[in-house]
């Protein structure tokens, strides 16, 4: 029997640190290593791209011009896409995160006219939903490229219902779940605490985010001063944006020597193996990439039940999951994961079984090269 070909893969995404440009990078990692050819555009490298004799990057310039108050990305993006496109004859021109990406995509394609047959699928991965869907200098334009995109993927149910209700969209919606596939630590356990300076029996409770405000570390700062002051335990973050206000309200709450930020961290697999717990606090998330992280190495977390985080975990079974807003229930859960070992294993063994289960990339990747197929029709 024949072997379907390789396929020539478009990819653009956010490069910095963000949920969607992590999982936009470990995709083409994945489907260079099944032998697909590999195109990144976008501004900057992806944070965490690949390297490898099938993958290419291919930067976005963008100049500045007097005449403009606001710099324009969308238009040099299309024009790139579009030359990409042209040059290596992709299959496919897969876009995470709508805005701009999937606009600049339906442009390039219609630049490329007859000559070049582009497929464009769009991952909707979530503020480009539930945030930018809700503005109205926004929402219509991704109504548009999500209508004229071959194929919608999101990220979770949740995201999918988001997209229908926030955005009117009536064509299918595929919900390909996010998947994590670690890299091997590149130390030990008991390294990397001791370079945190973590004492015996001291637990490691962390949390990974960009400290947007959507992620409330208000919320997680009043969780953790509602701790037992005898919980030995740090909080550990790594930070994806300026930690500085979060420092300052630490110190406010008596909290400084209980905290400790670490960012710009590329060995995240590292401090994912050193954490005893995860701790999240988002007021929204369409899945919430740290925690499945978290559960690939068999660490259980504490959050609020918002959006997609159900589908990723379930409560009392792979972590501990309580309503929004109730920092005295996450407190206790927190407590319970961070002074309970045999009820935080249990736990943890259950997670890292889930992930493996359904959200591995043996199980997703085939997804995303079964669906750019079934739209390139080979
Ligand atoms: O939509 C965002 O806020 C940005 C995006 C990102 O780039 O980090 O995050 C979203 O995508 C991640 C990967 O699919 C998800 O794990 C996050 O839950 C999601 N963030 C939100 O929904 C707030």
């Amino acid at each position: 029997m024949a072997t379907a070909r390789p396929l020539k893969i478009g990819i653009t995404c956010y490069p910095s640190v963000g949920g969607s440009g992590i999982l936009a990078s470990e995709l083409g990692e994945e489907l260079a290593q099944r032998g697909h050819e590999i195109h990144f555009i976008s501004y900057e490298a992806p944070f965490r791209m690949p390297a490898g004799p099938n993958v290419f990057f291919h930067p976005v310039q963008v100049n500045s011009y007097d005449l403009f108050k606001y710099p324009d990305y969308t238009l040099p993006l299309s024009v790139k896409m579009a030359e990409v496109s042209r040059a290596h004859r992709l299959d496919v021109l897969h876009v995470h995160y709508a805005v701009p990406h999937a606009t600049a995509a339906i442009l390039a394609r219609a630049m490329l006219h007859e000559e070049h047959r582009l497929r464009i699928i769009t991952t909707l991965h979530g503020t480009d939903t539930t945030l930018l869907g809700r503005d109205p200098g926004y929402g219509p334009a991704i109504r548009h490229a999500l209508e004229h995109s071959d194929a919608i993927t999101t990220v979770s149910e949740f995201m999918r219902g988001e997209t229908v209700r926030l955005l009117g969209v009536q064509r299918p919606i595929e919900v390909i779940h996010n998947f994590f596939a670690p890299h091997p630590p590149g130390r030990s356990r008991a390294e990397v605490r001791r370079e945190l300076g973590l004492a015996d029996g001291e637990a490691l409770l962390l949390h990974i985010s960009n400290l947007r405000p959507l992620k409330r570390l208000d919320l997680l700062l009043q969780t953790v001063a509602q701790l037992p002051a005898n919980t030995a335990f740090k909080l550990v973050v790594l930070a994806g944006g300026d930690p500085a206000p979060l420092l300052a309200e630490a110190a406010r709450l008596g909290l400084a020597g209980r905290l400790l930020v670490r960012e710009r961290v590329s060995d995240v697999e590292d401090f994912l193996q050193a954490a005893d717990a995860g701790l999240f606090t988002s007021e929204t998330e369409s899945f919430c990439l740290s925690i499945l992280e978290l559960m690939s190495f068999g660490c259980p977390s504490a959050s609020f039940a918002v959006g997609g985080i159900p589908e990723v975990t379930r409560s009392g079974d792979t972590g501990l999951l309580v309503p929004f807003g109730d920092t005295a229930a996450l407190a206790q859960a927190v407590g319970t994961l961070l002074t309970d070992p045999v009820r935080r294993a249990a736990l943890g063994r259950a997670a890292q079984q889930r992930a493996g289960e359904h959200f591995s990339a043996a199980v997703v990747v085939p997804r995303y090269e079964a669906l750019y197929r079934r739209v390139c029709g080979i």
